[in-house]
């Protein structure tokens, strides 16, 4: 197996919509068709398209939800996603999605997120652990993935931490990204861990969500935003000034936003893959991940969208590793520094340092 596959890794920004199989999304496009709901012919060449802007990439968004947003295709979809990311040993993915109300599918946002857990639930070929452990007083062993089978076909299965992030999306209103808030509040034991704000970075104000993020924040749950994935000077400046607890991409930071950034030690969810093919940097040498590494800024390499992007986690480190000269060491510790930036409890990443600690013989 490849080196960079092998490796165990943390994936904390990936979209579910963005993390669809091809194949699932052609087939229930296909399926829709069928139904006369979509005319197939007009889509296929849009969901097979390789190259796409920021803007044609939110035009695929806006086909993939008529395609998934009903509770069925939801849930296979995460569980998909879910086993893809096993498969290339991720061992913690905190996955996000937008809960999304459809009156005509009987759809709430709460429904939606029911669909979500079903998938995380139906995973069968892994050993998924997403609800928080209470550590029970004088029990100190880590029986977080205890009490089940661990053979699958014979072979011995893959254990994942999964997490999730519930999405505020720009063109949502104030009181719609509160009411995400709240179910966000209500699913904690679930293992919803925060929120993000995301969608269209050129759509809305980012102000919008201000009290709907203040308020996530006091009731403890953790934020991150997207922030500087178009050039917005003032925005990225008051993002920064809320001290989200992560940011996604930070791609037009202009000298003072990387001043506060830096002072402020915010970690940095960094998409390789993404932004070039979004034209958010112009050429992965000018990839802000290069100054980020070197001054020893918090970062984790994401996928965003492998789906939408053609891309997986263990691609993104075979990226940073040839565009800015990683050796296996320090693909490693970047791999293994991100445990210090999820969302999940101390027990979680005690966990996890302890798996990272018996991958690192196979470093050298
Ligand atoms: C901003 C993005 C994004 O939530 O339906 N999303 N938002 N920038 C990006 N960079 C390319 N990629 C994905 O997943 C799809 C949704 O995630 C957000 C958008 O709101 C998109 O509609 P869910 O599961």
């Amino acid at each position: 197996m490849d080196w960079c596959e092998s490796m165990p890794k943390i994936e904390l920004h990936a979209h579910l919509n963005g993390s669809i199989r091809d194949s699932t999304l052609l087939e229930l496009a296909r399926a829709l068709g069928d139904k006369g709901v979509i005319d197939f012919s007009q889509v296929e060449h849009v969901i097979l398209k390789n190259d796409r802007s920021l803007s044609e990439v939110f035009k695929l968004f806006d086909l993939i939800h008529i395609v998934t947003t009903d509770h069925s295709s939801i849930t296979r979809i995460t569980k998909e996603a879910v086993e893809d990311f096993a498969s290339e040993n991720v061992v913690y993915l905190e996955l996000r999605t937008t809960p999304k109300k459809n009156d005509s599918l009987g759809m709430s946002k709460r429904s939606y997120v029911e669909a979500v857990l079903d998938g995380l639930r139906a995973v069968s070929s892994v050993v998924v652990a997403f609800t928080p452990y209470k550590v029970e007083p004088g029990n100190l062993s880590s029986p977080l993935f205890s009490g089940v089978n661990d053979k699958y076909n014979g072979n011995p299965r893959k254990r994942i931490f999964v997490r999730l992030l519930l999405s505020i999306d720009r063109r949502e209103t104030t009181e719609a990204a509160m009411e995400t808030v709240i179910l966000a509040l209500e699913m904690r034991h679930f293992g919803v861990v925060g929120i993000d704000l995301s969608g269209n970075p050129a759509v809305g104000e980012w102000m919008t969500y201000l009290p709907a993020l203040k308020f996530a924040r006091e009731q403890g749950l953790h934020v991150t935003l997207h922030c500087g994935e178009v050039l917005n000077s003032k925005e990225i400046h008051d993002m920064l000034d809320f001290l989200p607890q992560r940011i996604g991409h930070a791609c037009f930071f202009e000298e003072e936003h990387w001043k506060r950034l830096k002072s402020s030690n915010i970690p940095v969810e960094i998409c390789l893959t993404s932004n070039i093919r979004t034209l958010s940097v112009p050429t992965i040498d000018a990839h802000h991940f290069a100054d980020l590494y070197n001054a020893k800024h918090p970062l984790v390499l994401c996928t965003d969208d492998s789906g939408v992007f053609s891309t997986c986690l263990s691609n993104e480190y075979k990226i940073a590793a040839s565009s800015f000269g990683l050796g296996r060491k320090e693909m490693f510790e970047l791999s293994k520094n991100a445990i210090e930036f999820i969302f999940a409890d101390n027990v979680v990443k005690g966990d996890l340092r302890k798996t990272f600690y018996s991958a690192a013989e196979n470093v050298e």
